[in-house]
């Protein structure tokens, strides 16, 4: 018997990987197929004002253009004293769409006179599953911390070397991706999301 599909809406191969590895140790029988096994199908303008928003976008636009059922996530840094923001402008703060480079070094430049005391910051993740008959659920998840410096560990990707966890000494770079996973803002927005993928898609 073939397996059913579900569709992972991201390019971003960090994402994806992370997600495998979230979904894979929840014992989902399922084939997961990245984004770009669907070159075809263009990306979804993200247009969504919050991370919910976005992530069911993009989950939406990928089942309706495949017909089978899709996730999506959208995520970000929210730092407490830029009153959220990067937001949901994470990954183009520094103008272009995925220069994690830039947008890290954006970052601790406007935050350089900063000092510890007030350095919190959470990354966030919304979690949505979408089926081609317009059925939706969304789910989210986050991981507080506090933000270094200078970047420190060569794990993960975009805001990691800078985001150190509560409860830990180290950046999310600096985990291993068992360890993030476990404790990262996308884990728990997927782990919470695995019961509906269950539930709606088997
Ligand atoms: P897709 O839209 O294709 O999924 P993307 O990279 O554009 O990929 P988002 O719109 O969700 O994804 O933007 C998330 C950005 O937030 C990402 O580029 C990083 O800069 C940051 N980010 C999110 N989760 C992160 C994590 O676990 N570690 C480090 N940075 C993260």
């Amino acid at each position: 018997m073939t397996r059913q599909r579900l569709i992972l809406a991201t390019r971003n191969a960090g994402k994806i990987t992370e997600l495998h590895a979230i979904l894979a140790d929840a014992g989902l029988d399922l084939e997961l197929v990245g984004a770009d096994a669907y070159p075809d199908v263009p990306d979804v303008k993200e247009t969504g004002v919050t991370f919910a928003e976005n992530a069911l976008l993009k989950a939406h636009a990928l089942a309706r253009a495949t017909g089978l059922p899709a996730v999506a996530d959208d995520s970000g840094l929210c730092v407490d004293v830029l009153n959220g923001a990067p937001g949901i402008f994470s990954a183009r703060w520094a103008g272009t769409h995925g220069d994690d480079k830039a947008n890290l070094n954006l970052l601790l430049a406007q935050l350089s006179d900063i000092d510890d005391a007030h350095r919190g910051a959470h990354f966030a993740c919304a979690a949505a599953l979408a089926l081609p008959d317009g059925t939706e659920r969304v789910v989210e998840g986050r991981m507080p911390g506090t933000l270094r410096h200078a970047p420190t560990g060569t794990n993960g990707f975009g805001y990691d070397p800078i985001l150190q966890p509560e409860g830990h000494d180290v950046t999310c770079a600096e985990l291993t991706p068992a360890e993030k996973n476990a404790i990262s803002h996308r884990g728990k927005a997927f782990r919470a999301l695995v019961p509906v993928v269950k539930e709606l898609v088997g």
